[in-house]
């Protein structure tokens, strides 16, 4: 028994050292996860190509040869929000309403179908600009004068020129609709058909 006792003691002492060297196999694995953050950082240099810019501007244009449409969507950086004026005329539309948006596409084509649905980043439901729930580009109803024009402006956190996708406004293009945004109905407002647009790019 005695004999057994000490083989058992000894047997302790070899896993006592063992665990001793345990102690430098634990550097080697901080050493190995320091040597991966190389390629990780790296992978996240990729990711962060968002540059922002100062400026950014649409030139709106008739989707259709029967509807004359023209404007400018001019944007701004300024204290960490984007200023959009926007100027539009359509003369065939004179003293009356029609909706526009930011559509997810800057692609203009198959009379503006190509910009695809509306622009929605934050996944809300389509709605009124300022309301409890709208998507990022829901500028909305704009009521035109006697010859047509119109003229707007709004400043939002809700964009930028550039930067995270969530509010990179570039490469979106702005449509102008024939009808009346109801702000009810998902995802597009009933705002009839797509008679202008116009790609927002840097300046
Ligand atoms: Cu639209
Ligand atoms: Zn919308």
């Amino acid at each position: 028994m005695k004999k057994h006792f000490l083989t058992a003691m000894g047997f302790c002492l070899v896993l006592a050292m063992a665990a001793c060297g345990g102690g430098e196999k634990t550097e080697v694995i901080e050493a190995r996860e320091d040597s991966l953050s190389g390629p990780d950082t790296a992978m996240h240099t990729m990711h962060a190509d968002t540059a922002m810019y100062d400026e950014a501007v649409a030139d709106l244009s008739g989707t259709k040869a029967d509807t004359v449409v023209t404007g400018v969507a001019r944007f701004v950086r300024r204290d960490g929000k984007v200023e959009l004026t926007l100027t539009l005329n359509v003369p065939k539309k004179a003293n009356s309403t029609v909706a526009v948006h930011f559509h997810e596409h800057g692609d203009c084509g198959d009379e503006g179908k190509g910009a695809h649905g509306h622009w929605n980043p934050t996944k809300e439901d389509h709605g009124k600009w300022g309301s409890a729930k709208y998507h990022s580009g829901d500028i909305g109803n704009i009521k035109l004068d006697k010859d047509g024009r119109a003229s707007l402006t709004i400043e939002t956190d809700r964009w930028t020129i550039g930067g995270p996708e969530k509010t990179n406004i570039l490469n979106r293009a702005i449509i102008v609709h024939s009808g009346v945004d109801d702000y009810t109905t998902q995802p597009t407002g009933n705002s009839g058909s797509r008679i202008g647009c116009g790609v927002i790019n840097k300046k």
